[in-house]
């Protein structure tokens, strides 16, 4: 079997022609821009791809966007000052500190300073208790793209046995959780895998659904999937550089041997990534919308 691929590049374009008409209508009917600013702290090349990328897509889907970027050796109280100030700017729906940030810089601090309304992330303790409690929140970019991802591609989730690799805040926790909820692209059975598993392949062979989010190139390789998987990859790694100088990326899982054995897979670049931009995008209408009391 050779795996369909599932495009996030073809869903995040579909998902942002819909934002597109939503975000027209609200300044139409309620006079409302929604507005976003992304705050980088240092000079990371990927950081800065990402947030760049962020601004832009805002942009053209007429979302008011603002990019700020503080040098590597800012104080946390600089970056705490100016999150105070977005959080007070009316304009400003949602307010996006890019990770990771400096060390010298304590990152759950900088994070519960957000305002949890505009917290476009959803990595607030109170929008990280309210997903866990399967309340109304802003749910975190990259699992809100892979449910996404499931859903309009057509993968089963109910009952299917799901194995997360990867713990962390950014997307194992919350895709695990937001997998068993009882609610589309949910009702799962969820395992998750991590650097103490002691036999990763026994578990990801088992599973109908792979999510891999581990920050390792090619380490699902295709000795460790079952016939049919599904396998969505969250990896973006830097392996290399073209002779001009480009980046060459790679996922997670080994995608042309994991391919000739999975039912469908996502490619890297070109899956997860984009789908983290776009529900950027969607959180950040749906910030607005709540500030204007529309929803
Ligand atoms: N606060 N920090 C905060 N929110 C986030 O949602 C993120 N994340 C992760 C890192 N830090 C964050 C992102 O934005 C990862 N991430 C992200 C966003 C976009 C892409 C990858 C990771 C992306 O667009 N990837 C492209 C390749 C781009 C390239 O050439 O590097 C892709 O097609 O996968």
């Amino acid at each position: 079997m050779t795996a369909k691929i599932i495009s996030g590049t073809e869903t995040a374009k579909a998902i942002r022609e819909e934002l597109k008409i939503e975000i027209a209508e609200l300044q139409e009917k309620h006079n409302v821009v929604p507005g976003l600013v992304t705050i980088l702290v240092g000079e990371d090349p990927a950081s800065q791809s990402y947030v760049t990328a962020k601004n832009k897509t805002a942009h053209a889907l007429g979302i008011h966007s603002e990019q700020v970027t503080l040098a590597a050796d800012s104080s946390e109280q600089e970056l705490l000052n100016l999150i105070e100030k977005y959080n007070n700017d009316e304009k400003i729906h949602g307010i996006l500190v890019q990770l990771p940030l400096p060390k010298h810089i304590n990152e759950a601090k900088v994070l519960y300073a957000i305002n949890p309304d505009k917290d476009v992330d959803g990595f607030h303790p109170v929008n990280v208790g309210k997903m866990v409690l399967g309340e109304q929140c802003y749910l975190p970019c990259t699992p809100h793209g892979i449910l996404e991802l499931l859903t309009r591609s057509g993968v089963k989730t109910s009952g299917a046995e799901v194995v997360v690799i990867g713990r962390s805040n950014i997307v194992g926790k919350p895709i695990s959780n937001l997998m068993l909820q009882k609610r589309d692209g949910g009702n799962a059975t969820v395992t998750i895998c991590h650097t103490r598993t002691k036999d990763m392949a026994a578990h990801t062979r088992r599973a109908d659904i792979i999510i891999a989010a581990v920050g390792v190139p090619k380490m699902v390789t295709a000795d460790m999937v079952k016939d049919g998987v599904v396998i969505i990859d969250v990896g973006v790694n830097r392996i290399g550089k073209t002779a001009d100088g480009k980046a060459i990326l790679a996922g997670d899982v080994d995608f042309d041997a994991v391919k000739e054995k999975a039912a469908a897979i996502t490619p890297v670049p070109g899956g997860v990534g984009p789908m983290t931009i776009t529900m950027l995008m969607k959180n950040t209408v749906q910030a607005a919308k709540q500030a204007a009391g529309l929803i």
